[in-house]
């Protein structure tokens, strides 16, 4: 019943170099951990319990700020990790490769406005690509909120997302955000973010 830390889809070396073992493995093991547990102690004994995430996030104005920041944290890592992928590099294709030709013009453009977003979310959060009404937007998010959110400013689903917190780069890539982030795209699994698009 109890929200359960995923195991990976592959090792913690498997996206070497481009994100090394040793940040995975505290990434995946401590931080995503934590965020699993206190999300478990927060929503225990209350009517929150045997919710689904989803559930839980589209209503998280009223919930409470440990809700709003494990249950948050839970979700955004157990995406992030499925839309990475060892040796990625592949593109976009097929309906996922129309719908951002249709809202961005091409792949360089949304690639830029991602890139973006991910760059200029001061301190910590997110960056991401949400199907909204349709339609493919770039937004951004502070903490761990994401646009399954009732309280955040762009509302729809999330497809893709890149963590930007410095836990997820700093041991490799210290204050190099850009860095991680050109690192980090050519990692990213279209066919998970595809299969996210059709929901
Ligand atoms: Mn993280």
């Amino acid at each position: 019943m109890a929200f359960e830390l995923p195991k990976l889809g592959y090792s913690y070396d498997a996206l070497e170099p481009n994100i090394d073992a040793r940040t995975m493995e505290i990434h995946h093991s401590k931080h995503h951990g934590g965020y699993t547990t206190k999300l478990n102690n927060a929503v225990e004994g209350t009517d929150l319990e045997g919710k689904t995430i989803e559930e839980i996030l589209k209503n998280v104005s009223s919930h409470s700020t440990a809700v709003r920041n494990n249950g948050g944290g839970y979700y955004n890592h157990n995406l992030y990790w499925e839309i990475l992928t060892p040796g990625g590099s592949k593109t976009p294709q097929g309906e996922l490769a129309d719908a951002i030709n249709e809202s961005f013009e091409s792949l360089e453009n949304f690639r830029e406005a991602f890139v973006q977003a991910a760059l200029t979310r001061f301190g910590s959060g997110w960056a991401w690509l949400v199907l909204q009404n349709n339609k493919l937007v770039v937004s951004s998010t502070p903490n761990q909120d994401n646009p399954l959110m009732d309280v955040a400013e762009v509302q729809g689903t999330p497809v893709l997302g890149i963590d930007v917190w410095e836990h997820a780069y700093y041991l490799n890539y210290q204050n190099k955000r850009p860095d991680y982030v050109n690192a980090f795209w050519d990692l990213i699994n279209w066919d998970e973010v595809a299969r996210r698009f059709k929901g």
